[in-house]
C-alpha cells in the first residue's frame, strides 16, 4: 500500500449564496484538513468569528456554497493496480469530482468516503474538486421530504449528519462550518488491503490477556487473489490465520499470560501494549498492509442488576465497582481542525488534575479524534461515548437510517482498541424529550429515533464490539421502555438533574438520590482575561450586546441572578458580578458532587455538565475557551478529592459523611469544632473516623457542634490529615463577615509570585484571580477557607513581570467576604 496525502495546494472559492462582495469571485489558499471560516480568516476576508458580535455578521455563511480544488500529479495506473481516493471526513454535503467525472456525493461528516479512481486518474496532472452546498439548506430539504421533527435551538440539525452544535447551542456559536475536515489521500495497492482492524480485548478469569483481532479484507478485484496470511503480535506473543482467496477477512487471537491490568486513574496504572497486525500474501515477505494499535488489558461492564433501590448503573472495572467522578465533554474548539493533540492532552490533564476518572463525549458533538482516546488511554480517563444524537427527534427513514448505520459501524469498529472506552450510549436526552417535551403530540405517527436506540445501535455494538456495554440513552431506565418507566426516574439507571439551574436553587440537589447522575451543572462567566480578550463592549456589563451574544442560554442571566440571590450578596459592580457568579457556579456544582458522593454505592457516578468550552462564552464549563480554569475547576478538585468530609441531611438531621475513594481504610480521630468567626472555640468534639476502602460512612455530629449560638458568625470545622470541612450555619447573605478580614503580601519567586494571605477573622473561598494580572498567570489553588488567625500561601505561576501589590487586593485577591461593602 502506498499512501499519498493530498493536503498541499488546495484553493477555495465561494460559489453560491449571499456571499459579500469582498469574498465573491475570490479564490484563496485552503488548508486541508480545515474549514472555510479559517481560510477566509487567514486571507483577511472575514473578521475573527469569536470576537465581539462577528458571529452575527458571518450568518451569510449558513447558506453559502463552496468549491475546493486541487491540481496534483500522479503516476499512471498500472496493470493490476488499484487506486482509491480516501476522505476520512467531509463537512458535510459535498460532490466529489476528479478530472470532470463525478465520483460521488456525501452527506455525513461523521464517516469516511472512499472512491475507486482506477479509471479516472490520469498520468500527470489531475484536477480534484470538492463542491460543498449549504448543509442547512440540505437539512431544510430533508425536513421538507420527511416531515418536521421537534428539535431544540433554531435550525433543523436533526435532518443532516453534521455535528449538531455546528448550528449553535446554548453554549456554542452558530457558525456553520464547511470543508475537508479530515485527511485525504490517494491509496495505491494490489491484491488486497486491510480495510478494517477490530481488536477486541478481554481478560480471562486466570488473568490471561486476550486480543481477538477481527480483520476485514478488501480484494482489488483485478484477478483471483492468492491465499493470504493475517498475523497479529502483542507483547512478544504472535498468532496467524489463513485468509482464503476471496474471503472477506479473518480472526486471530493472541494471548498474553499474566497481562498487567489497565486501570482508571486513581485505581492503578495504565500499562499499554503495542499491537501490530499485518496482512501478507502467501509466500511473500513484503506485507500488503499493516496496522498498529495500542491496547490495554481490562474488563469494563456496567452493573444494572435490579436491587432494593431500583436499577443501579455502576461501572465495574476488572471486577471492581468504581464511583465515576467526571464531566461531560464537548468539542474543544468550534473550529474542530484547530484542536491539536497537545490541546487535548492539556484538557485531559485538567480532568485528571481535578480527580476525575471519566469524560462523557456528548451526542451533540463528534466521535472524537484518535488523539483524544489515546490521551485518555494514557491518563486512565474512562470514556463514555454517545452516538451523535442530541435533544431532538430523528427520522428513521432514508437517507438518515443508512447514514446512521454507516457512521455507527465505522466508529464502533474504529474505537475498539481503546482501553479507556467504557461504553456506548444511544444519545442525549431524546428518550426524555419524547416523554416530556411535547413531542408526542407534534410527532403523530412519525418516527423519532427509537429504532436507532433500541435496534440499530445495540445491534451494531453487539456485532462489532460485544465487549462493550450499550445504554439506550442518557438519561434512561435500563430494561424499560420510556412509557413504562420514565427515563429520568431517579431510582433507575442514569438521570440528568436540570431542575437545578433551570428552576430551583442548588440546594434541591439533595432532594433526589439518582443511581448515576450523568448531567448536572450551573453556569458562570469565563475568566476575566478570556472574557476581555473577546468582548469589548463599552461599558462591559452582563447585558451589553457582545456580552449577551456570548451568553447563549435561555434566560441565562436571569437564572444566574436567581441562583445567586439566596446565597451571596447582590453584586454592586460588574467586577463583583463576575466574581460572585463564578463563585456561585463553583459552590453549586460542588454542593451537587458532595451530595452524590455521599450516597455511594447507591449513587455510582456524577458527570458534571461540562468540563470544557468551544469558544469564549458564559457557560457551565469548568475550563473556559482559552483553556483557563474557572473557580469551578478548583471547586471540583476539592469536591472530587479522594477523601472528602461533608455534612449531609439524613432522616431529618445533619450527619458527617466521610467519603473514602482510596484502597486504604480511612481511620483517624477527627477533632470537630464550633467556633466564632473571630476564632473563639465554643465546642470541641472528637469523632473516630473508620471508613473502609472505597466507601462512604456516616457519623453523628454532637448537638453542641450544630447548635450555633449566633448562626451569623459561627462556623463548624472538622480537620483530618487529608480533608477539611468548613461550614457556616447560614447562607453567606446572612453572615456577619468581616469584609476586611484579609491582609496579604506578595513577592517574586522562581517561576512567578508567592502571595501570603492572613485572615484576622473567618474568610471564605479566598482566591487569587491570577489571569487578571497576566494572561499566562495561573494560581495553584482557589476557594480556600481561612479561620481566624490562619494563613495560606498561594503560588502564582507566570512568566510576566507583575506589580506584586496587584496580587494582594481586589479585584485579584477575592473571597466571599469581599462581596460585602468594606468598612470606611
Ligand atoms: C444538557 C445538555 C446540553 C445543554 C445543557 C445545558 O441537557 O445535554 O443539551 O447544553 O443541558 O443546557
Amino acid at each position: 500500500m502506498i499512501r499519498h496525502t493530498l493536503h498541499d495546494g488546495w484553493r477555495l472559492s465561494a460559489t453560491s449564496g449571499p456571499v459579500p462582495e469582498n469574498v465573491a469571485g475570490r479564490t484563496v489558499p485552503a488548508q486541508v484538513p480545515g474549514s472555510t471560516h479559517l481560510d477566509l480568516l487567514a486571507a483577511g476576508l472575514i473578521p475573527e468569528p469569536y470576537l465581539d458580535s462577528n458571529e452575527t455578521e458571518l450568518a451569510w455563511m449558513h447558506r453559502a456554497g463552496w468549491r475546493y480544488s486541487l491540481t496534483f500529479e500522479a503516476d499512471a495506473v498500472e496493470d493490476g493496480e488499484r487506486v482509491d481516493l480516501a476522505f476520512d471526513g467531509l463537512d458535510t454535503v459535498a460532490t466529489v469530482e476528479l478530472n470532470g467525472t463525478v465520483l460521488g456525493t456525501t452527506a455525513n461528516m461523521h464517516r469516511g468516503y472512499r472512491f475507486d479512481v482506477r479509471d479516472t486518474l490520469r498520468a500527470g496532472a489531475n484536477e480534484l474538486v470538492v463542491v460543498f452546498r449549504s448543509a442547512l439548506e440540505y437539512a431544510e430539504e430533508v425536513r421538507g421530504e420527511l416531515g418536521e421533527r421537534p428539535h431544540t435551538n433554531t435550525h433543523p440539525y436533526n435532518m443532516v449528519r453534521k455535528m449538531a452544535c455546528s448550528f449553535g447551542w446554548d453554549w456554542g456559536p452558530d457558525l456553520q462550518t464547511a470543508g475537508i475536515w479530515k485527511p485525504v489521500r490517494l491509496e495505491r495497492w494490489r491484491t488486497a488491503r486491510l480495510s478494517q482492524v477490530r481488536p477486541l480485548v478481554t481478560v480471562g478469569e486466570d488473568g490471561t490477556g486476550r486480543v481477538e483481532v477481527h480483520a476485514d479484507v478488501e480484494w482489488s478485484g483485478s484477478a483471483p487473489g492468492p491465499g493470504l496470511v493475517l498475523s497479529a503480535e502483542v507483547a512478544g506473543a504472535r498468532a496467524t490465520a489463513d485468509v482464503a482467496p476471496g474471503a472477506e477477512g479473518g480472526v486471530v487471537v493472541v494471548e498474553v499470560p499474566d497481562a498487567r491490568l489497565w486501570w482508571p486513574v486513581g485505581h492503578g496504572d495504565q500499562p499499554l501494549y503495542d499491537l501490530s497486525v499485518t496482512l501478507t500474501a502467501d509466500g511473500r515477505a513484503e506485507p500488503l498492509g499493516s496496522e498498529d494499535r495500542r491496547v490495554g488489558f481490562r474488563t469494563i461492564t456496567v452493573d444494572t442488576t435490579p436491587d432494593e433501590h431500583g436499577t443501579p448503573f455502576t461501572v465495574v472495572v476488572n471486577g471492581k465497582p468504581i464511583f465515576v467522578k467526571g464531566a461531560n465533554w464537548i468539542p474543544d474548539d468550534h473550529f474542530l481542525t484547530r484542536i491539536t493533540r497537545e490541546r487535548l492532552a492539556r484538557r485531559v490533564d485538567q480532568t485528571v488534575g481535578a480527580h476525575m476518572n471519566m469524560l462523557r463525549v456528548w451526542g451533540g458533538g463528534i466521535y472524537e479524534s484518535e488523539d483524544f482516546y489515546d490521551v485518555c488511554d494514557e491518563r486512565g480517563v474512562l470514556v463514555w461515548q454517545d452516538f451523535l444524537l442530541a435533544c431532538a427527534a430523528y427520522p428513521e427513514e432514508e437517507p438518515l437510517w443508512g447514514e446512521f448505520e454507516a457512521e455507527a459501524r465505522e466508529n464502533v469498529a474504529r474505537l475498539t482498541s481503546h482501553a479507556s472506552l467504557a461504553l456506548w450510549n444511544g444519545g442525549n436526552e431524546n428518550l426524555w424529550g419524547f416523554m416530556d417535551w411535547g413531542w408526542q403530540e407534534r410527532l403523530g405517527d412519525r418516527t423519532w429515533g427509537y429504532g436507532y436506540y433500541t435496534d440499530l445501535f445495540p445491534r451494531v455494538v453487539a456485532e462489532l464490539d460485544p465487549t462493550r456495554f450499550y445504554a439506550d440513552g442518557s438519561p434512561y431506565t435500563p430494561g424499560y421502555a420510556p412509557k413504562e418507566v420514565h427515563p429520568n426516574d431517579e431510582a433507575h439507571g442514569t438521570r440528568h438533574e436540570w431542575t437545578v439551574w433551570n428552576q430551583t436553587d442548588y440546594r434541591a440537589y439533595q432532594d433526589h438520590v439518582p443511581r448515576f447522575c450523568s448531567e448536572f451543572g450551573f453556569q458562570g462567566p469565563p475568566t476575566w482575561a478570556t472574557l476581555t480578550d473577546w468582548v469589548h463592549d463599552e461599558p462591559l456589563t452582563p447585558t451589553s450586546p457582545a456580552f449577551l451574544l456570548h451568553q447563549k442560554a435561555e434566560d441565562g442571566n436571569g437564572k444566574l441572578a436567581r441562583g445567586l440571590s439566596a446565597h451571596l450578596p447582590t453584586p454592586r459592580s460588574f467586577e463583583d458580578w463576575h466574581w460572585a457568579t463564578q463563585l456561585n457556579q463553583a459552590r453549586a456544582v460542588a454542593f451537587g458532587v458532595e451530595h452524590f458522593r455521599s450516597w455511594w454505592p447507591r449513587t455510582a457516578g456524577a458527570l458534571v455538565w461540562q468540563i470544557n468550552d468551544c469558544w469564549p462564552v458564559t457557560s457551565w464549563a469548568a475550563v473556559d475557551g482559552e483553556e483557563r480554569p474557572k473557580p469551578l475547576w478548583y471547586g471540583l478538585r476539592r469536591a472530587y478529592a479522594p477523601r472528602l468530609l461533608t455534612v449531609q441531611p439524613r432522616d431529618g438531621r445533619l450527619v458527617l459523611v466521610a467519603v473514602n475513594d482510596t484502597d486504604e481504610a480511612w481511620s483517624e480521630p477527627v477533632s470537630a469544632q464550633r467556633q466564632t468567626f473571630g476564632g473563639e472555640v465554643l465546642h470541641t468534639a472528637r469523632i473516630e473516623l473508620a471508613v473502609p476502602p472505597r466507601s462512604a460512612a456516616e457519623f453523628d455530629l454532637a448537638r453542641e457542634l450544630l447548635a450555633a449560638g449566633d448562626a451569623k458568625e459561627e462556623v463548624l470545622v472538622a480537620t483530618t490529615r487529608d480533608a477539611r470541612l468548613v461550614r457556616p450555619f447560614r447562607e453567606d447573605v446572612h453572615l456577619s463577615y468581616d469584609p476586611d478580614a484579609l491582609t496579604a503580601v506578595a513577592a517574586p519567586v522562581e517561576g512567578g509570585y508567592r502571595v501570603e494571605v492572613r485572615a484576622s477573622s473567618f474568610a471564605r473561598d479566598v482566591s487569587v484571580l491570577a489571569d487578571r494580572v497576566a494572561p499566562d498567570a495561573e494560581v495553584d489553588d482557589m476557594l480556600v477557607d481561612l479561620l481566624a488567625g490562619e494563613t495560606h500561601s498561594f503560588l502564582v505561576r507566570t512568566d510576566a513581570e507583575v506589580d506584586p501589590t496587584a496580587l494582594t487586593a481586589a479585584p485579584v485577591l477575592r473571597s466571599a467576604n469581599s462581596l460585602r461593602a468594606r468598612r470606611a
